[in-house]
């Protein structure tokens, strides 16, 4: 993928200023943006400080802007108290009680309108219930949920009565649940019967209880929510339904006072080693940069319809779903399922139905559609729209230019945004209004985020060449340790550079004209369809398994998923025929869906009687890489055990 994108973007010139349709609208000016610019330059901690006082409505106002005393274990706005539910519900009942809040709308169609006031309401009585659970703050509650609003709801539930919520996307399988429920020591976990997804209900619930069959000890509830009427287990003295949990609960609720820094949520993502980190975030921080970037790089504004397709299993589905519409008062869509159902069209509809201003997906969401063909967008109003974004992996020119033309009709500008679990909220991205775009870049820093690309001495590097993705001051919203390792989190992040960075961990360009070209990992993370995944996590799923004595594992670029997962495996017994075993590939693409989830069974099994190491022992990825995608071999492979093991790997022997 990287490779790919370097060659189609490192001749990409094409630039668009935004046009004057939008212009005309946006909060942000040039000269609103460049006095951004200036002050976070000139006072960097009055700059957050002042706009924490904006933003955020607290208990108790903080004293100290940032504390850098256990570096790299920042402390922003250190002493102010506040509660994040508060912030993104109580304070909009006074203007905007009757304002949309969530437009619904299920994957068989169901569609509901639910104001601030009922959402409050709603979520005073759910956090309520999770009190009588005996649920207390800095308790931490899984939400293994579809994507439904009740989950926004226990996320807002668990922020109001500050326990810490872990949400696992429902694509996930039983055994990468139990990990995550035995990593945070979760005491509750709330799911739903069922989801609806590609036309099929994804039975949550049941794999819910195969996780919980495993151990997970800790957990002494799971709360239910009915959402597809589904046949499943209730375990007496554990289980109970999500509306039983509610019946007389009051519809207030009193936000619990919580520390600034106090954990908000733990997210898992993949490393290059080892199981996944639960990223640990702030309450104060985390949210003061999601309002930020909604009115940055969202522009957003009371009218708007916002759309972010991303699942609150992501922190995409964090940070501009669950909270970032909500702390600035906007109206948003959660949509339950897939792009395709009933067909190709399925988004364009809820974007012509419902008004939609401002629309937020994946490259690889994109890439689908446009595979789809020009016609079916084109049957929808798509004139609401006036604003597109990408995130999560780079995403191609061609790719680009047909959201730009198709979907954009030549008047939306494009944000491409960059940002990662780590971060919190968008770092890379332009200011619509202001930002001329260039097709495949994620343009510049935001005002207050110290980017720069620089060489192994932490030295900025000049226009074009490759180095590390760096941040090199604190901000707001970046991760506080990950879950009970503090160690790792120094080793991961702040390896490098004296320990002064944060090493991101993504390799980028910076171009002539200051712009961010973002050239892939340099750690062995793959992007599957804008979702990280460990080659080493889907290594160790493949070789728990009977059969297999050994596994590499390589991404390969792949038109519409960016990324795919390609893997090398050597059989304890014989080696298959020609190196190919389709019952043995259905079997383990099977088996790592139920170690970790569908999206992470590899699209390609290649069986060898051996791996390509160095004399040291250490897989020779790159050969890998290189033979996944089929490229004449360039690097010496004289150190081989086994020089035909070439052939084998190439599938010609
Ligand atoms: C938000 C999110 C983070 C990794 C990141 C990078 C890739 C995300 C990107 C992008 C190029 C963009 N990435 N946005 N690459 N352009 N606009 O995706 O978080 O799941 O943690 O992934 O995704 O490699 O390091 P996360």
């Amino acid at each position: 993928m990287a490779q790919n994108n370097i060659e189609s973007t490192l001749h990409e010139n094409r630039h668009f200023p935004p046009s004057e349709s939008f212009c005309k609208n946006s909060a942000l000016n040039h000269k609103k943006l460049d006095a951004l610019y200036v002050k976070a330059s000139e006072d960097y901690e009055a700059f957050w400080g002042d706009l924490a006082k904006q933003e955020l409505d607290w208990i108790k106002p903080f004293s100290k802007t940032l504390d850098d005393s256990n570096a790299p274990f920042y402390k922003w706005f250190a002493d102010g108290e506040l509660n994040v539910s508060y912030n993104c519900l109580d304070r909009q009942l006074k203007d905007n009680a009757n304002k949309t809040a969530i437009i619904f709308e299920g994957e068989p169609g169901d569609i509901q309108h639910i104001t601030y006031q009922v959402l409050y309401e709603k979520v005073c009585v759910f956090a309520n219930a999770l009190k009588k659970q005996g649920i207390k703050k800095g308790d931490r509650v899984i939400i293994y949920m579809p994507m439904v609003t009740e989950a926004v709801v226990a996320m807002q539930a668990c922020a109001r009565i500050g326990a810490i919520h872990s949400v696992v996307f429902g694509g996930f399988s039983a055994e990468a649940l139990k990990d995550r429920v035995e990593d945070t020591q979760a005491k509750l976990v709330i799911t739903a019967d069922g989801g609806h997804r590609g036309g099929k209900i994804i039975p949550l619930k049941n794999t819910a209880d195969q996780a919980l069959s495993k151990g997970c000890k800790s957990v002494e509830t799971v709360i239910v929510f009915q959402r597809c009427n589904n046949d499943i287990n209730m375990q007496d003295g554990r289980d109970i339904w999500w509306h039983d949990a509610e019946q007389e609960q009051s519809a207030e609720c009193e936000p619990e006072p919580m520390n600034a820094s106090d954990p908000l949520f733990l997210l898992y993502t993949s490393g290059s080693t080892g199981k996944p980190k639960g990223i640990q975030h702030s309450s104060a921080g985390y949210l003061l940069n999601a309002i930020n970037t909604m009115r940055w790089v969202f522009d957003i504004q009371e009218k708007d319809v916002f759309w972010c397709t991303a699942d609150v299993g992501w922190v995409t589905g964090h940070t501009y779903v669950a909270y970032g519409p909500l702390a600035v008062g906007a109206t948003m869509i959660i949509y339950e399922g897939v792009p395709t159902v009933p067909d190709a069209g399925r988004f364009w509809d809820v974007c012509a139905r419902h008004h939609v201003t401002i629309f937020y997906t994946a490259p690889t969401a994109i890439r689908a559609l446009m595979k789809a063909g020009d016609e079916i967008p084109q049957r929808y109003d798509l004139s609401h729209l006036r604003l597109l974004g990408t995130v999560g992996e780079p995403i191609n020119p061609e790719a680009w230019m047909w959201y730009h033309r198709v979907i954009g009709q030549e008047r939306c500008p494009i944000v491409d945004t960059w940002w990662q679990t780590e971060t919190g909220a968008h770092m890379i991205a332009p200011v619509p209004a202001v930002t001329v775009t260039k097709p495949g870049s994620c343009t510049r820093a935001l005002p207050g985020i110290d980017a720069a690309v620089v060489n192994e001495q932490g030295e900025a590097l000049g226009p074009n060449q490759g180095g590390f993705l760096v941040i090199r001051k604190p901000w707001p919203a970046m991760i506080q340790t990950i879950w009970g390792d503090d160690q790792r989190y120094k080793d991961t992040y702040w390896p490098y550079f004296d320990g002064k960075y944060y090493l991101a961990g993504d390799s980028a360009r910076i171009d002539e004209e200051g712009y961010f070209w973002i050239m892939g990992r340099i750690d062995d993370v793959l992007n599957v369809s804008g979702h990280r995944l460990g080659t080493m996590e889907i290594e160790s799923a493949l070789v728990a398994h009977e059969s297999v004595a050994e596994a590499a594992v390589v991404g390969k670029p792949h038109e519409v998923k960016g990324e795919s997962v390609f893997a090398y495996v050597v059989l304890k017994g014989e080696r298959p025929e020609g190196g190919v075993d389709e019952d043995m590939t259905n079997e383990l693409r099977a088996w790592v869906a139920e170690q970790i989830g569908p999206i992470a069974k590899p699209d390609e099994i290649r069986y060898s009687d051996n791996l390509p190491k160095t004399r040291s022992g250490k897989i020779m990825r790159r050969l890998l890489r290189a033979i996944a995608k089929g490229e004449e071999i360039t690097q010496d492979t004289s150190t081989l055990e086994n020089e035909g093991i070439l052939l084998q790997l190439q599938g010609k022997a």
